[in-house]
């Protein structure tokens, strides 16, 4: 199958998860012997050859677009270049700079696929990822009546003036002052795709306007660079390397918990587990004495103070990390300790569990989103356990679960043996990008179930 693949991200260019998603997504189509083409916006990394050139109107202009092809057997990246796609800011500069940016997308995209037509004929399909395409994807589909698929790996649930639909061609699409595009992404597509089933449910007041059409593929983890083998300390056994970490960070050894991800309030749920451990300090002062949390993130100026100050008040318990650490001495860490914390308010599908699970590190997370569907839950299923779910923003539930587990690791290491295993095996088999490539052609295809609202919600 031929794929046309619409991303604002694609590595090296990376500011979230998505990048990586969608890397992985076309590497893995096309090791599966497909031939793959992405369209993404240069932001200023002109990497390749430079393959066609053309000019397009746009705000009144024109202007010139270049467009750089690199090529691996069957996957060619074509990054796209005029003055608005080359800001290296990829989400910017400013929120109306990111709206021109995805009119010139939309254009340049439409510029490119007119080129290459004529040589080469047309993709078999079209799969756009998140908002930022939407324009691109429709106007696409206007000239070259592809058949769609859209994923969106996070809902923004923003709205854009219509103005921007009429500058990229697409009056038909706007009939309203403002537009949302993710509405409109959905309505055009055949199939919609979202990256886990429970984020689907969660959001299903969005997802039912398109019954009939929603799915979710599950994304994957790429478990060859998050696995012990690559450890430094790998020939150390697993309480050592504890001991060594916590060693290096002034730490006594004791039950040792992390926590990986970006300070804000809306998400990643730092400010529950800053909670927690203010209550386990003054309810539980005899246990609290043998917890160590490593807590790494930046963000919200004002939790990163509140991490600081239980810092500075435990600090034989707490260390906080605000820099930027590098992947491979975050794999090292992940390796080490005895348990991850993900304690967020909701996540599409959410990495740090996973990775975790890959490097044996049990993953104590909220029950949501992804979090939920890739960990097998203590209290669901003992023989196949991969960590704990918890309730979101419970940090009295969270609390409890963190002594509950330190206890656990203290008299049973059979059990947490067993976890640590299960946790791998569940990683590295049943999420592989493999796995979410074959659900994906056959959701090109549309041969794939579908959310449907009056059948029973079953667990994976
Ligand atoms: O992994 C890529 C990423 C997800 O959970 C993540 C998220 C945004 O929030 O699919 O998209």
């Amino acid at each position: 199958m031929r794929i046309l693949i619409l991303a604002f991200e694609y590595l090296p260019v990376k500011v979230g998860g998505l990048a990586e998603a969608v890397t992985s997504i076309a590497e893995n189509l096309a090791a599966l012997d497909n031939e793959v083409w992405i369209f993404t916006p240069s932001h200023g990394k002109h990497t390749g050859e430079l393959a066609t050139q053309f000019k397009i109107r746009v705000g009144g202009r024109e202007e010139e677009v270049r467009v750089y092809e690199r090529r691996e057997n069957n996957l060619r990246v074509f990054a796209l270049s005029d003055n608005s796609l080359d800001n290296p800011d990829v989400y910017g500069p400013g929120w109306e700079g990111l709206l021109w940016k995805t009119v010139h997308y939309a254009k340049a995209s439409t510029g490119l696929l007119n080129f290459l037509i004529e040589k080469e004929g047309k993709p078999d399909v079209l799969h756009f990822h998140d908002w930022h395409t939407v324009l691109a994807g429709a106007l696409l589909r206007k000239y070259f009546q592809l058949p769609l698929v859209f994923t969106l790996h996070r809902l923004n649930k923003g709205r854009i003036p219509a103005m921007y639909f009429h500058e990229a061609n697409l009056s038909e699409l706007a009939p309203y002052p403002e537009i949302d595009p993710e509405y409109t992404g959905a309505f055009i597509s055949d199939v919609v795709t979202t990256v886990s089933r429970s984020y689907l449910w969660e959001e299903w007041d969005f997802f039912r306007n398109f019954e009939g059409k929603v799915t979710h593929v599950f994304n994957g983890i790429d478990c060859s660079f998050w696995n012990e083998e690559l450890m430094k300390s790998k020939n150390i056994p697993r309480e050592e390397r504890r001991k060594l970490v916590l060693q290096s960070f002034g730490l006594e050894d004791g039950v040792a918990f992390m926590f990986i991800g970006r300070f804000d309030r809306g998400q990643k749920g730092v400010d529950t587990l800053l909670w927690a451990i203010e209550l386990l300090s003054e309810s539980n002062r005899e246990e609290f004495k043998n917890l160590r949390f490593i807590i790494i993130g930046k963000g919200d100026p004002a939790l990163e103070s509140w991490a600081k100050s239980l810092e500075n008040k435990f600090s034989e318990n707490v260390r906080v990390i605000t820099e930027m650490v590098n992947r491979e001495k975050v794999r090292e860490l992940y390796g080490s300790v005895d348990f991850v914390i993900v304690p967020s308010y909701f996540e599409p599908f959410g990495l740090v569990q996973m990775e975790a699970m890959c490097l044996g590190a049990i993953p104590i997370g909220s029950s949501v989103g992804g979090i939920k569907d890739t960990i097998i839950s203590l209290d669901d299923d003992v023989e196949k356990a991969t960590g704990l779910l918890v309730p979101p923003k419970d940090a009295m539930g969270l609390a409890l679960a963190l002594l509950r587990m330190a206890k656990l690791r203290n008299e049973n290491p059979e059990l947490i043996k067993k976890l640590r295993e299960n946790g791998k095996r569940r990683a590295r088999e049943d999420f592989t990008w493999k796995n979410a490539c074959i659900r994906y052609l056959r959701a090109y295809k549309n041969e794939v179930g579908k959310a449907v609202s009056f059948l029973p919600v079953s667990k994976p």
